[in-house]
Order: C-alpha cells, then structure tokens, then sequence
C-alpha cells in the first residue's frame, strides 16, 4: 500500500455511513447500560457476571464486522481484521467496559464501540473468501480492556496492565468488598491466574494505540468545540487512610477529652482542597469517608477515607502529596489522633505520542471548516488505559464533547452528531498513522 492509497481509504465511504454508525452506537451504549448489577443504575465490575456479559456483547459486534475474537488471559475482549500479512502488527483503538457504581453510559464504553464501527468502515473484502481485512500494513485491532476503574478490588488499569506486561503478583492478594481475592475472582471467572503473562504484548506487536473517550470535564462544551486532542493524561496516586482516636459517649464526654477520629478525616478532607485548588493541574478528591462504629450516639474511635490524588507531572503530584502529609501530621497532632495512609493505586502521567497527537489533530482538521483554528488540545485530569499502554507503544487520544462534562454520572452525555464527527476524525487519524507506516 503506498501512502497515498492510505490517505484515500476514506474517499470510498459513504458520508452517510458514519451518522448511520453513529445510531449504531448510541444504541449499543444503551444496550450495555442495561448489563447492571444494580437494577436502575449502572454498576459493571471486573469479573462480574456483567463484565462476562458485555465481553460476549462486544464480541458478537466485532465479529459482525468480520473480526476474529478473543478472551485474552485478563480477561479483556480483544478483536482483530488482519492486514493482508497476517503476521504484520496491530493498531490497537480501544477503551474500557467496565464502570464506576453508578456511572454513566459513554465512560470507556463509547470508544470500544467506535474503535468496532471504525474496523466496519474502513475493512476491505479479501477477495472470494468472505473474510474481511484491514486495509492498512497493520491489523486493526479492538481492546475492551476489563478493569480500568478498579472499582472492584481498589488498584486500577488491571486489564491493560496485563496487556502491557506489568503485572504485579502482589495483586492477586487485593480483595474486594466480599473479601473475594483476585486469585479466586480469576478463577471464578474461568481465567488461569497462571497464565496471566500470556496477556502481554510486545512493541513489536503494535504499531500504536489510539483511544476515543468523552472528556470528563466541561472544556470542550464551554469552547462550543466537538473534539479535541489529548496531550497527556494526569498520573494518579490513589490511597487508603486510616484515623486513629478514642469511641466515646457521646453525651457524657466534654470536648476537651474527645479524640474524634471523624473530625480529624474531615478536616484532612478540607485541607485536600485547600492545597490541590492553590495548584495548576493537581486535583485531589475524597471521595469515600466511613466512622466507626457508626453509631450515632458514639464519638467516633476511627475514620477511614479514600485520597485520589492526580497531577500533569509526577513530581509536582509527589510534592503536594507531601504537602498534605504535613497538614495531615498537624491536624492528627492537634487532636491527638493517629493516622495511617495505605496507597493502593499508583501510575505514572502518560504524554501521548507526538506523532498520534498529530494524527489525531490531522483527523480532527478533517472535519473543520477550511479556515478553522487549529483543532483544541487538552491535557486530561481523568485517568484512561493508554496509562498503561503507554509503556509498551506509542498512545494517542480523542476527545469527544460532553455536555456540562459531568462523568461517573448517569448524566454524562454525547451527541451522535459528534460521535458521526469523532468517527470521521478517527478514521482520518487511522488512515494517517496508515501512511506514516506505509511510507
Ligand atoms: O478515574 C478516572 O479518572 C478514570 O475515569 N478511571
Ligand atoms: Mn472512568
Ligand atoms: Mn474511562
């Protein structure tokens, strides 16, 4: 394939075709919404009866387009439309099934669905044997990555860290709620924890990975803008701490005896957004807080509360998490509490590719006006699996328009008018990176 015949891919479809599989996609994101744990909302977990069942989901679509499938040994659904050499690499779009409790429909979702329609769009037929190809020098390949939340057992990206060969065998000690550990979750759900490395790839395997994401923030919808290109995503450091006080009456205890572990964790949470509100590019959130006992006549004894912590750039993540260590030590002190913090998350920011941020911005320039601005890039606080990716190819992302940009929200929205232009853009950027490898 030359370069040229990359580029002109896209002059053979339709214009109709990507509005037509946009209504396709709207319409399996609210088919998947309906795969719930909980009953009116949405809640899809790692290894759940759910993620079982969205993985078929996923894979009858991508071999409705002529993909071969599989379950790889963490549990991600993978698809594949094969280069005419069937040995050449992949080009990996993808995105993750799996949710927050009671998320939104679009969230990782929407860019497997767009990473299965782009494969329909751009496949070629390979002559009289009814099987579909990637007309590129690689493999189009689909990743509905399995657990990039980390809802279930507290560590994020665990299906895409297997695929970028960083697993920890530390994990299979991680528990969930139930006190179910990952081991057993594996093998409940007929993976072989021992096989998790056949899950790896090599850069040698990959020619890139491209993912197509709402925002979860409100930039792009205040700019009155579709898409944007993603320059990197935020690093994260997530933990688990825990106050130390004194359970008391409480009637009979007078304020000067109290050691009220709930306090303590509540002032802690506030000097969070004190110090992360003063930075450019650090947000921290407390987003779970329980007392203990619990009981409404008891001064707390102990208080626990998750920290998500993220930055543009490690080290200035690292710093502000000193920072509020020493709040933390002060106001304990102050209140003669003890605490503990446990980090049970940690990844590194991750700087998309220059070449696929310019294929992305390439793809997006298709779809503006002749004389429009440059296509908006946005650096992104809101963590995704090319994370992990990252550390075995090249990573690029795409931006798609949420309204307000509420996420992990059953709110969270996106137009099909800009999934048909996020398509059209994406499929541009695929068939750019097509002649960069062609060339
Ligand atoms: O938490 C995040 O930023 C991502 O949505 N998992
Ligand atoms: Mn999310
Ligand atoms: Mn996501």
């Amino acid at each position: 394939m030359t370069p040229a015949a990359a580029l002109g891919r896209l002059a053979d479809i339709p214009p109709g075709a990507f509005a037509t599989a946009a209504r396709r996609i709207m319409s399996r994101c609210d088919e998947l919404a309906r795969v719930s744990a909980d009953d009116g909302q949405i809640t899809r977990v790692y290894l759940s009866p759910e993620h079982a069942r969205v993985n078929r989901l996923a894979a009858e679509w991508m071999r409705e387009v002529g993909m071969t499938t599989r379950l790889d040994a963490a549990g991600n659904q993978l698809g594949v439309l094969p280069a005419a050499d069937r040995d050449a690499p992949t080009l990996m779009l993808g995105s993750h099934l799996d949710t927050v409790i009671d998320a939104g429909r679009f969230d990782g979702i929407l860019g497997v669905l767009m990473g299965i329609e782009l494969a329909r769009l751009l496949r070629v037929p390979g002559g009289d044997d009814g099987v579909w190809y990637s007309p590129f020098p690689f493999g189009i390949e689909v990743a509905a990555f399995s657990d990039e939340e980390g809802t279930r057992f507290g560590k994020a990206l665990l299906g895409s860290s297997a695929v970028a060969g960083e697993w920890d065998e530390d994990w299979w000690q991680l528990a969930d709620d139930d006190g179910i550990t990952l081991r057993e979750a594996y093998r409940e759900f007929g993976l072989d924890p021992g096989r998790i490395g056949e899950a790896a790839r090599t850069s040698e395997q990959l020619v890139g990975y491209l993912e197509a994401h709402i925002e979860q923030g409100p930039e792009l919808d205040r700019r009155g803008e579709s898409l944007a290109v993603v320059s990197s995503i935020a690093s994260a450091r997530r933990f688990q701490v825990v106050v130390e006080g004194e359970a008391r009456h409480a009637g009979g205890t007078p304020y000067d005896m109290r050691r009220d572990a709930l306090l303590g964790a509540s002032e802690a949470a506030l000097a969070v957004e004190r110090i992360c509100s003063g930075e450019h590019h650090i947000i921290g959130t407390v987003g779970q807080l329980e007392a203990f006992p619990g009981a409404v006549n008891v001064v707390p004894g102990e208080a626990r509360f998750s920290l998500d912590l993220r930055g543009e750039f490690d080290g200035a993540r690292d710093t502000v998490w000193e920072r509020i260590s020493h709040d933390l030590d002060d106001i304990m002190g102050r209140r003669r509490l003890r605490w503990r913090a446990r980090e049970v998350h940690s990844a590194p920011a991750m700087f998309c590719d220059p070449l696929l941020q310019d294929v992305m911005r390439a793809g997006i320039g298709s779809t503006l006006p002749a004389h429009a601005e440059d296509p908006i890039t946005l650096f992104s606080p809101a963590g995704h699996d090319g994370m992990a990716i990252g550390s075995v190819t090249p990573v690029g992302m795409l931006f798609l328009r949420n309204p307000d940009g509420i996420s992990h929200h059953p709110d969270e929205a996106v137009s099909a008018a800009d999934v048909a232009t996020g398509l059209r853009a994406f499929a541009e950027a695929v068939a750019h990176r097509g002649a960069e490898v062609a060339a």
